[in-house]
């Protein structure tokens, strides 16, 4: 990068301090999903702090209960806004019923720790220090007090949003949405009050991964709202301590977001945006339509099985013009991909392997069971359970070989018995030569632990020429 520019960025950071500090306010502090109110003033003030830390028992999940470390009372921590350029006077209070020191590292701080070694406090105290908020953002604070990983897996997180100094574009609706992973003794949904794991910790692997400090903190009358028309403004955190979010709302589409928290250029039209543990992003969108629209971590099991969805629900607009958009489901009509009769796979293609003798119709039997068979019944003949049937070691083909040469001349629809486990399927009708299925079929018997049977070409034109329709015509 070429020097002068460097310098510039590093002279604007400072360039406001040139701005006069006018006043002092007390900063209004918010529980999610709510944000205090966008800055309108356009000058530096000083912004007084006041957080408490507490560790309370809440509720993690439906008879679920957890010691949860917070700033402010609940997880995540109050939502703290001020302008780029604010002196920020600090006070970090620890409550006296605390049975542990805590102290805050704010990413929007320049200043060694951010903020941690200066605001370490033990119960009963409160600490006091200033910082200039120099760079504008979205920005993560946590506790970090040793051992860390411990004070923020038990909820000590929280965003504190600095403005840029000409403000942010004026949007109808905020929220405070911030993720994070849990680690308890009992698996997830295990009643009562559940200490937290370490070991499980240390092996990132999470019995809860919520929105907003428990499951279902933003669903059913929980749920943001919103209505169509309006413009939406997201601030999204991660408190981890260790799992990166895929944020992703169902059924929108972020028209703007501004990745990783950084106030500069937005990425636009974006489906999942990545949330890092220990960062953040903003996600704006306007609401086009009516509808409920579901918050997940996209890695899904974490939304479906340990609790990571969230809800907005939109109200309101024009009918019509939300059906335009969006018309809901409009008919439902039977579809039948096989034709509901046994279809023809044409297999002319591959030219026509005269056999002399067993060995070499296995040989060409085995290279048409892997153009043709294994796709469905697999290279090990194992099948695909309530799917394919096996062939290895199948009673069915082994109890009637005119049965199985049937299955592959005229097809098989309806339910068949395969070692005692029931399939109700179709097996296609192939348009193979006499050759090829004796070679396959002779391959097939050969293999597995099935019965040896050769089968020879004369054997598979006596069945076709009984045999019209196929077996079990079950439906
Ligand atoms: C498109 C998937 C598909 C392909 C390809 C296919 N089969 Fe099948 N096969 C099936 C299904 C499904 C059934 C069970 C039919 C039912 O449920 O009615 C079945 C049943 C059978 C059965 C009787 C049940 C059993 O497990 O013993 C035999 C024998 C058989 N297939 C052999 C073959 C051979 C040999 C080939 C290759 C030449 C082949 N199949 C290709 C899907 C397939
Ligand atoms: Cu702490």
């Amino acid at each position: 990068m070429d020097a002068s520019l460097v310098l510039a960025e590093a002279d604007d950071h400072l360039s406001i301090l040139k701005e006069p500090l006018v006043g002092e306010e007390v900063a209004i502090l918010t529980d999610a999903p709510n944000v205090p109110p966008q800055i309108t003033r356009k000058h530096r003030t000083k912004m007084v702090v006041n957080l408490e830390v507490t560790e309370v028992v809440k509720r993690m999940a439906d008879g679920v209960d957890y010691t949860f470390w917070t700033f402010g009372g609940s997880v995540p921590g109050k939502f703290i806004r001020v302008r780029q350029g604010d002196l920020v006077e600090f006070h970090l209070a620890n409550h006296p019923s605390s049975k542990m020191p805590h102290n805050i590292d704010l990413h929007a701080v320049t200043g060694p720790g951010g903020g941690a070694a200066s605001s370490f406090t033990t119960p009963g105290h409160e600490s006091e220090f200033s910082f200039t908020a120099l760079n504008p953002g979205l920005f993560v604070y946590h506790c970090a007090t040793a051992p860390v990983g411990m004070h923020i897996a038990n909820g000590m997180y929280g965003l504190i949003l600095v403005e840029p100094k000409e403000g942010l574009p004026k949007v109808d609706k905020e929220f405070y949405v911030m993720q994070g992973d849990f680690y308890t003794k009992g698996k997830y949904g295990e009643a009562g009050l559940q200490p937290f794991s370490m070991e499980k910790a240390i092996k990132e692997d999470a019995d809860y991964v919520v929105f907003n400090g428990s499951v279902g903190a933003l669903t059913g009358d929980n749920a943001i709202t919103a209505d169509v028309g309006d413009t939406v403004r997201l601030f999204v955190g991660n408190g981890g301590p260790n799992l990166v979010s895929s944020f992703h709302v169902i059924g929108e589409i972020f028209d703007k977001v501004y990745t990783e928290g950084g106030l500069g250029t937005p990425n636009k039209n974006v489906q999942t945006t990545l949330v890092p543990a220990g960062g953040s992003a903003i996600c704006e969108f306007r609401l086009d339509t009516s509808g409920t629209f579901i918050l997940v971590d996209h890695s899904i099991f974490r939304a479906f099985n340990k609790g990571a969805i969230g809800m907005l629900k939109v109200g309101g607009g024009d009918e019509a013009t939300n059906k335009i958009v969006y018309s809901g489901k409009t008919d439902d009509r039977i579809y039948q991909p096989e034709g509901g009769a046994i279809q023809i796979i044409p297999q002319t293609a591959r030219k026509p392997a005269k056999a002399a003798n067993k060995g070499e119709r296995i040989e060409r039997g085995k290279i048409t069971y892997t153009q043709v068979c294994s796709v469905c019944h697999q290279a090990n003949g194992k099948g695909i359970p309530a799917a394919f049937p096996p062939l290895a070691k199948s009673d069915y083909l082994n109890r009637s070989i005119d049965d199985s040469i049937s299955a592959l001349v005229n097809g098989i629809a309806g339910e068949v018995t395969v070692n005692g486990a029931k399939f109700n399927s179709i097996m296609p009708k192939l348009d193979l030569s006499d050759d090829d299925v004796s070679n396959v079929l002779t391959y097939v018997y050969s293999q597995w632990d099935n019965n040896g049977t050769e089968v020879t070409p004369d054997m598979v034109k006596k069945v076709r020429a009984k045999a019209v329709k196929p077996l079990n015509t079950g439906h």
